[in-house]
């Protein structure tokens, strides 16, 4: 039997176009996905590209609760990312807006759609200093000291 709802966390990315405005469109446009509550956005970040070419990435992280199945907050997830103009011309290209579930719940997931936990957010900066700012306890002091190469700057909001 699947929970009514569960804590779920997302992270945003995007670097095309004015992506500070689109990643914050997404974060409003999450909040109003059906069955499904946002209850912490952290901060913007400025990040370089990692695995990738373009210009530097604004990325975050929100936590929802959701009562959505994993596929079906990948299905509204995707759509976002449609609206938003994604194309996928070749693996990690530059991209309007990138939306990735990153946990759910405590679900252990692999489907050829779906692998949850994101399958290489511990190796990344901009998914762990965002999620370490909306939801600590998801990571350790060896996550963070493993990417502190990685550039990331947290953008003030005001
Ligand atoms: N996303 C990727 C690959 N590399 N680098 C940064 N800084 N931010 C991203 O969101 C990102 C990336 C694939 O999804
Ligand atoms: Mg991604
Ligand atoms: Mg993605």
């Amino acid at each position: 039997m699947s929970p009514l709802a569960v804590t779920a966390y997302i992270a945003l990315g995007a670097n095309l176009g004015n992506a500070r405005v689109t990643v914050l469109q997404a974060m409003q446009s999450i909040a109003t996905l059906r069955a499904t509550y946002c209850v912490h956005c952290s901060s913007l970040y400025s990040t370089a590209p990692i695995d990738a070419t373009g210009p530097d990435y604004i990325n975050a992280v929100v936590e929802v609760i959701t009562g959505l199945n994993p596929q079906d907050l990948l299905f509204e997830l995707q759509q976002l990312e449609q609206t938003a103009g994604r194309q996928r011309p070749y693996r990690n290209a530059p991209r309007t807006l990138d939306l990735d579930i990153l946990l759910y719940g405590d679900a252990c997931l692999q489907s050829t759609t779906l692998v949850i936990p994101h399958p290489r957010m511990r190796t990344r900066a901009f998914v762990l200093l965002p999620l370490a700012e909306i939801a600590p306890a998801k990571v350790s002091i060896n996550d963070l000291q493993a990417v502190s190469d990685q550039r990331i700057t947290r953008l003030n909001t005001d």
